[in-house]
């Protein structure tokens, strides 16, 4: 039994592989000109956690993990928006509105891709989804059913919205989830901070974190 260095306390790596979830490293959050922009946002932290992510997705893909990248994405017709979100807030431009990268937080436009060194490969799995969690209206859990994959370690953007919140629904369905604190960052540094607090507070009630220097030789010990 291998186990991760984790707070508040050892993370057990399972006979299974666990699936590293990539959450919304796209264009629209992390480049300028994107939605996260638009909502004012300065964007440099997020993009300043792509070479640690690309370093974890590599020792993921060489020790053949499940890997499930997603995207906030909207169909092009807005169906799937509900008003509530897309009416949100005073920001000029809004989801489905044309950006610099093409309509806002929308399938297939170039801004909802994600960035070029997470691009996902063949076999990994890229799923859109609507809202913030990875497993409202998206195949996620079938997936990771087929696959029988019971922990997930989670990364990526912003992490007290869409990390947190996917978190959360993974930890009501039974995944055993930790968050590598390396690789998700906020536009808020005390909103990140706070994240990780309440992730791990009260014996892990959501969760463990983890930095990608203890998370990587852990993985290469159990499953290299
Ligand atoms: C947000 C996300 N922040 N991916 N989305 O609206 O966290």
């Amino acid at each position: 039994m291998t186990t991760i260095k984790a707070t508040p306390y050892e993370y057990e790596l399972p006979e299974t592989k666990p699936a590293l979830i990539i959450i919304d490293m796209q264009r629209d959050f992390v480049e300028p000109g994107g939605f996260g922009s638009a909502l004012g946002n300065d964007v440099t932290p997020l993009m300043n956690i792509v070479p640690t992510l690309q370093k974890l997705l590599a020792v993921a893909r060489n020790l053949k993990m499940p890997i499930i990248h997603t995207r906030e994405a909207h169909l092009p017709d807005l169906s799937d928006c509900p008003p509530a979100k897309r009416l949100r807030g005073k920001s000029g431009l809004r989801i489905g509105d044309e950006g610099p990268m093409g309509r806002l937080l929308i399938d297939g436009e170039p801004g909802n891709e994600i960035v070029e060194p997470l691009a996902p490969r063949a076999g990994e799995y890229d799923l859109a989804k609507p809202g913030k969690g990875a497993f409202y209206r998206t195949p996620l859990q079938d997936i990771l059913k087929a696959l029988k994959v019971t922990h997930l370690l989670i990364t990526g953007v912003t992490t007290e919205v869409c990390v947190q919140t996917t978190m959360r629904e993974a930890n009501d369905r039974g995944y055993e989830c930790l968050l590598v604190e390396d690789c998700t960052e906020s536009y808020f540094p005390e909103f990140k901070r706070a994240t990780l607090d309440m992730i791990t507070a009260q014996g892990g009630i959501v969760g463990w974190v983890a930095p990608s220097s203890v998370v990587i030789p852990a993985l290469e010990r159990a499953y290299g």
